[in-house]
């Protein structure tokens, strides 16, 4: 699809967001639904889904989601206290990836996954500025499931943006939002169900 099929899919333009220290881009049709429908199912099935666990004090304390991490290249990857090496590339990731790299403009080289099983399982938060990203990363989120809400964070005037990322939705966070901003995914009473998280980057 060329970027003026979306644009007219979308009836206007893509429009960044300028905040302060940092911009981002939501649309959240960016996929139709038969795609999204698609690709969520096949990403249930075909991603190899781990629980994977820090260890705090002597104590292994799983994460309350699943997490997947693929790429392109070895180089391992670290975040929250632990270190994966990517697994390649499957069919429905790079059609994603291809669809997203066309609007960001981007060559993605990983993406890191995260399944949200029910409104228990969150992220709390944290930014994606890890060292192997470089200086201000652009993120892209891409989201398939259940709708829950993402919180932005300033780190020193506490302001909040509160977005809902719905299934099929895209999220594009860029400039110097991982230096300024912390975002996390809180837990939920509500019934949910299932989410997955893709967030693609470039490692460095
Ligand atoms: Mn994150």
């Amino acid at each position: 699809m060329s970027q003026l099929d979306l644009f007219s899919q979308a009836d206007k333009q893509p429009q960044w967001i300028s905040i302060n220290n940092g911009e981002y881009l939501y649309l959240p049709n960016f996929f139709n639904i038969e795609e999204a429908n698609r690709h969520f199912k096949a990403l249930m099935n075909d991603i190899e889904w781990k629980q994977e666990s820090m260890n705090m004090y002597g104590r292994n304390i799983p994460f309350p989601r699943l997490t997947a991490w693929y790429g392109d290249n070895d180089k391992p990857y670290s975040f929250s206290g632990i270190t994966l090496a990517p697994l390649k590339w499957n069919e429905t990731l790079l059609k994603i990836k291809q669809k997203i790299q066309h609007l960001a403009e981007t060559s993605f080289n990983s993406v890191l996954l995260n399944r949200y099983r029910n409104g228990n399982d969150s992220i709390s938060w944290h930014t994606d500025a890890e060292k192997e990203l470089g200086t201000n990363p652009l993120i892209a989120s891409v989201n398939f499931g259940a709708t829950r809400k993402f919180q932005l964070r300033h780190r020193e005037s506490k302001e909040k943006i509160e977005l809902e990322l719905s299934h099929g939705s895209l999220l594009i966070m860029a400039g110097e939002l991982q230096h300024y901003w912390q975002h996390q995914v809180p837990k939920t009473k509500k019934v949910v169900n299932e989410r997955i998280n893709l967030t693609f980057r470039v490692i460095k």
